[in-house]
Parts: C-alpha cells; structure tokens; sequence
C-alpha cells in the first residue's frame, strides 16, 4: 500500500520537472519569437533544461554482502506473483553491480551484462555503456516466471579461472575462495548488469542499484566514484543479528559518509532483519526495547541520531506483500521505509531548486520582465510628453528624449566596457587555476610514480612510490583550491561594484566556483590508493602487472577527475558573470532599439502625429511581448520554486502523502 506513497511522490516529482522544464522551454520560445534574448541567455536555459532532463531517479544499497539488499529491492519491486524477482538465498548472492530500471529507448524486458573480461582492456564502464555490442543480452517474457528467474539469476553467475586470470582481472589473491579440484577459484562471470524491467516505480523513473558489498577489493573504483555519486540516495544496510560490525563501519566511513557530508546525498540508515529478534517468549514491550536499544547503539556507532536508523525486516516485509498481511507488513516497519523514500524524492526536488542554473533561470525571466515593463512605462511618458508638446516643440522634445534615451545607454555602455574588463579580469586567472591540474605536470608525476614502482623491490618501496604520487596529487588539489579562493574574492569584488547595482547575494553565492565533487573524487582515489597499498603484501603479483593496474584504474581516476576539474573551471569562467551581463545587454538592445525608433522619427520629417504613431507603433510591440511574457511571469512569483517543495514538505509531513498539483486540483474542486 505505500508503494503508493513512493509512487505518488515519483509522479509528482516528474511532473514537477515537467513543469519547470515546460517555463523554461516557454522562455525561450518567448525569446525566440520577440527576438528579445542573447544567444548566450538561450544557451544557458538550455543548460538548465539538461538538467532536468535526466529523469530518473536513483537510489543505491550499499553494506556488506548478506545484510539483504537484493531481498530489500524484492520488496519494494514487489507486484504479484508471490515470487522473489532477484535472486536472494544463502550461496546466491549478487556477484556484480547491478543496476535496475526501465530503458525506455530499448522498451523491452531484458538483462544486458558486461563480461568480466572487459577488465582487462583501458575503457571505462561509462563507456561501454555506450557500445551495446559488448553486452550480452538476454530478453525475458515477464509473465513466464522460470524465464524471467533464469535471466536475472545471472547476476549471480561465477567462473572459474586460474589464480593469475583472476589477479590479471583485478582480484585480489587473498579474496579469491577455495580452489576447485584443478586449483581455479570462483570469480564473478559479469562485470556490471544493467536490468531493463517493465514495473509501475521503474516506469516512473526509479532507479535501482544493487552493489555485491563494497569493501571487496575486487570493486572498481569507478563503482564508489561515479555509480554511487550519481544517486539521489542511498540506502546504507546494516543486520540487526550481527550489529554494526568492524567491516559495515569500515563501508560507513569511507564510502556512505563522506557523500553525505560532502555531496549532500540523501543516506538512510537501515537495520535489516529485525526479524530475528523476534522471540515468540517476549513480550512485544520487551521486543520493542530489545529493537529500541540496538538502534540507539547504532546510531550512536554511526554518529547518528535514533530517528535516523531505521529498524526493518526486508524479508517480512516481502512476505507481508506477498500474503496481503498487513500486519505482518506493518510489524517489519516496511511502510516507514517507503514513507522515507518519499521523503527523499522531494530533498532531491530542493536540490535541484537549489541548482545554480535554475536559480539563475528563475531570475532572468524575472527581470527581463520587469526591464521590459520599466522600459514600457518610460515609453508612455515620452508618447504623453509629446503628444502634450505644441507642434513646433515636438522637435525639440524629440531632441530631448533622444538625449535621455543616449544617457541612458551610455550607462549601459559604460557598464558593458567594465564587464568586459572584469571578463578578462576572470580570464586572466585561467593559468593560474589550471596550472597545478595540467596534463604536462600531472603525466611528469605519473611518470616520476613509474619510474619509482619500476625501481622498487619490496613492497615498502612500492608502497612508497604510490604514497608519493597521491602526496603530489594531494598538493595539487590544496593548490588549487588556493588559487579557487582568489578567484571567489575577484568574483565578489565584481558584483559588488556600484555599477552593476546588483543586490541578489544569493544569486551571486551561488556562482562562486566550487569543486566539491571532484574533490570528494581525489580524496577518495587517495583513499583506495592506500588500501592498494596495504594489500601489496597479498598480491603475490608480477610486478608489470601491479603498475599496470595502478596506472590503469587509479592514475587513470586521476586523470578523468583533473579532465572534468579542468572543464568545470572553463564553464565557470564563461558564465560567472552571467546574472551580470544579462541584465547589461538586455537592457541595452531595448534602448538601442529605441533608439532607433527616434532617430527615424526625426529624419524622415514626419507630422506630429505620424510621429506620435510611431512611437505608439513601438509601445504596442513592447506591450505585444510583454503580455505575452506575463503568464509565466505571474506563475513564477506566485508559486516561487522554494515555496513549491516546502508545501509538498508540508504535505508529506501532515502525514498524508498527496501531491500537491492533487492538493491544488481537490481545493479548486471543493
Ligand atoms: N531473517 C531475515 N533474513 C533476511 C532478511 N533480509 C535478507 N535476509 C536473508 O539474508 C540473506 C542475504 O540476503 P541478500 O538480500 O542476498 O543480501 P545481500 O548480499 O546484502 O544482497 C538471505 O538468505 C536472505 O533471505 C530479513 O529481513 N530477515
Ligand atoms: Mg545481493
């Protein structure tokens, strides 16, 4: 029943975008058909509509192998047929990330799976996601059960190869299991599954990731680095029969943590299998404190509040779905679960309301509105001043109110000139932000790291010469974040010039360049270089093919992370004045064009009253766009965007989970 919660919130979420997207789109057109903004203006809408185009939403599991994930995505993709949908059983377990969702480009029910193999080559997940031939494809009639369960259960699928295959995959020997017979030991036979499943959630644009735990070392680094960022949020399980063990903190504290405090991604603590504390001697006030106090102990081992760990029983939950027993569904806290996924949708609403791009958007239909309307009202008084002159003043005030139009534009101008001037300002630091994270540098510490590992015999002085990469890596970053600050002091300095008599502080916040994400990446990269590190001991592993995979998966980390550090600081070069010189070149296209209008005025010798028409030529056409423009404009301010989500939040708070388009829809009803 509280599928429905989720449902309804994902619903109104994608409506939500929609409808966003739709202003933006309306904007733009607006733009097109008046001719009334820069290309510049068009390509950032366009920005912002990219980012609401990714429609899906995605929530991760992440925690040790056996805390039932996979039978935690079971019951909440559960539907009918009283059947599991991916395998989970003691010996069955998800060997490789997996990703579930519904690819609406392909339409059809199947599993497309990476071979393990792929490994050995340079190119990266993301990029084989985009060459469908490498994939091997399996299609499923859903409503054919032993189909369906044979094509999903290769998500669990092993091989068997020699040690030195399994190393040369990037597993590491001292995780590798038993030897068979002819001494080959078990590896995952698929790299990354990607399941494409007709269901309500999916439709919706849920996304779901399932992880085989995370600690083994045998993960890629893209999977914490990319994969997991990438979710909205992410659901961190413990088990309530083992308690927080050393390796669930370990997962806690080096992947789930830092992307909540760093990247604000929603994380919910969940203790699974409460289930297992139930003991039909208690009584239920005693099971209840027996569940209480656990929680406490864990969100005390979290650095969490109680409130924040959730106690359930994916499994009950499932059969609770499965047997319509409410009861059942009730007692393993399933429903509070669903309740919090909602909850989660709308946090991700916030950020993007919160998003730079949307903001700036928001503001630049604003005020190209109201420059019009100011514009609109000067025309009027002009038009009235003149047509109250007597004939043979009109040219005269003419003359007058060309000078008045030609002061103001050389405001304008003026300011033009000054932002040009702080654009190369700006532009000017380029070097300074690009050189600690150039390739020249960053190829000579990566060859420095080579030449040091091809020199080293022992595992301290390998150990040593990663260390001393990441050190450089580490000094890089500190670098420039130094010169990041000097840009963000040069960027204040600017919008608080009394010419641009700009008053938006947030606005201006908001286009401070920041670098959260990639710095998060680098440290997590130091991170899994330390504990490549510490595993040199256990790789019994030919030398060539340890550099190998350091260069291979961490340096070339390294290297994509500096690539898109680089392209975040060119976009912010280009548009950190954006708010600016909007505002500058809106307004002064409407002067110049009326401008123009006088000039003809005055040289084509009219009458006093052509004259007067064809200023009123001009105020029609402003008028002409400006209604036009009002609709969207009275949406905006009536319904500001922050507003939108706290009442959606309220509304979700009040505990009964409705949309807020349905609360608006039942008001108008009533
Ligand atoms: N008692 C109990 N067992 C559970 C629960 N959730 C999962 N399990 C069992 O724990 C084992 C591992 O579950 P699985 O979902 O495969 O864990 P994963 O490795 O985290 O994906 C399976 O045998 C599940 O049936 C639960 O809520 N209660
Ligand atoms: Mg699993």
């Amino acid at each position: 029943m509280d599928v429905r919660a989720l449902h309804r919130q994902l619903a109104q979420y994608n409506r939500w975008k929609h409808q966003l997207d739709d202003r933006l789109h309306r904007f733009d057109e607006w733009g097109t058909s008046y001719q009334m903004l820069s290309s510049e203006v068009q390509r950032t809408l366009q920005k912002a509509r990219q980012l609401l185009r990714g429609d899906s939403f995605t929530i991760a599991c992440v925690g040790e192998f056996s805390r039932g994930k996979t039978e935690l995505i079971n019951a909440l993709l559960y539907t009918e047929g009283g059947r599991r949908l991916l395998p989970s059983q003691p010996g069955r377990t998800t060997m490789c990330p997996t990703e579930i969702f519904w690819d609406s480009n392909v339409a059809a029910n199947c599993v497309r799976l990476l071979p393990i193999e792929t490994r050995c080559t340079n190119t990266s997940l993301q990029n084989f996601k985009r060459i469908p031939q490498k994939w091997v494809t399996v299609n499923f009639d859903p409503s054919n059960q032993d189909q369906t369960r044979a094509a999903i259960n290769q998500v669990s699928a092993n091989k068997w190869v020699t040690p030195a295959d399994a190393v040369k995959l990037g597993f590491a020997m001292d995780e590798l299991g038993e030897r068979d017979i002819h001494g080959k030991v078990a590896v995952p036979a698929w790299r990354h599954a990607l399941i494409s499943l007709d269901h309500p959630l999916l439709r919706q644009g849920l996304r779901i990731v399932d992880t085989p735990g995370l600690n083994a070392l045998g993960n890629e680094p893209e999977l914490t680095l990319r994969t997991l960022p990438e979710a909205q949020a992410i659901l961190f399980l413990m088990s309530a029969d083992a308690g927080v063990t050393a390796s669930d903190m370990a997962v806690w504290r080096e992947h789930v943590q830092i992307l909540r405090d760093e990247q604000c991604t929603a994380v919910l603590a969940l203790l699974n299998k409460i289930d297992s504390l139930w003991d039909d001697l208690q009584s239920p006030n005693d099971m209840n404190a027996s569940i209480e106090n656990i929680r406490n102990i864990t969100a005390k081992q979290l650095k969490l509040s109680p409130e924040q760990v959730i106690p359930i029983s994916a499994k009950q939950g499932l059969l609770g779905k499965v047997g319509r027993n409410l009861q059942q569904l009730e007692r393993s806290n399933f429903p509070v679960l669903e309740r919090r996924l909602a909850d989660v949708v709308l946090h991700s609403q916030q950020q993007i309301v919160g998003h730079r791009l949307i903001g700036h958007s928001y503001e630049m239909i604003i005020t190209t509105r109201n420059s019009l309307a100011n514009r609109l009202a000067e025309c009027e008084s002009e038009i009235q001043a003149l047509r109250t002159a007597a004939p043979q003043e009109a040219a005269e005030k003419l003359q007058q109110l060309r000078d008045t139009v030609r002061q103001n534009h050389h405001q304008y101008h003026k300011q033009a000139i000054s932002l040009r001037t702080s654009q190369r300002l700006l532009d000017s630091q380029r070097p300074a932000l690009m050189a600690p994270i150039s390739t020249e540098l960053l190829e000579q510490q990566v060859s420095n790291a080579h030449r040091s590992l091809a020199q080293s015999w022992t595992t301290l002085g390998l150990g040593r010469a990663i260390g001393n990469f990441f050190d450089d890596v580490d000094s890089s970053l500190r670098h420039v974040e130094r010169e990041i600050e000097r840009s963000n002091r040069l960027l204040v300095s600017i919008y608080q010039r009394p010419e641009h008599n700009f008053t938006a502080d947030e606005l201006m916040m908001r286009h401070l360049l920041k670098i959260h994400q990639q710095r998060r990446q680098l440290r997590q990269l130091h991170k899994h270089a330390d504990d490549f590190r510490y595993s040199l001991n256990t790789l019994f592993t030919r030398k060539g093919a340890l550099i190998n995979r350091f260069i291979n998966t961490l340096v070339q980390e390294v290297r994509n992370t500096y690539q898109d550090l680089a392209n975040h600081i060119d976009l912010w070069l280009q548009e950190a004045l954006a708010p600016l010189s909007h505002n500058n070149q809106y307004q002064k296209q409407l002067l110049e064009t009326h401008m123009m209008r006088l000039t003809q005025i005055q040289t084509q010798r009219n009458t006093h009253a052509e004259q007067i028409e064809s200023l009123q030529t001009n105020i029609y056409q402003l008028q002409a766009a400006l209604n036009s423009l009002e609709p969207l404009y009275q949406e905006i301010i009536q319904a500001p965007l922050d507003q939108e989500v706290a009442e959606n939040l309220a509304i979700l708070r009040g505990g009964q989970v409705i949309s807020l388009l349905e609360a608006r829809h039942n008001a108008r009803a009533n």
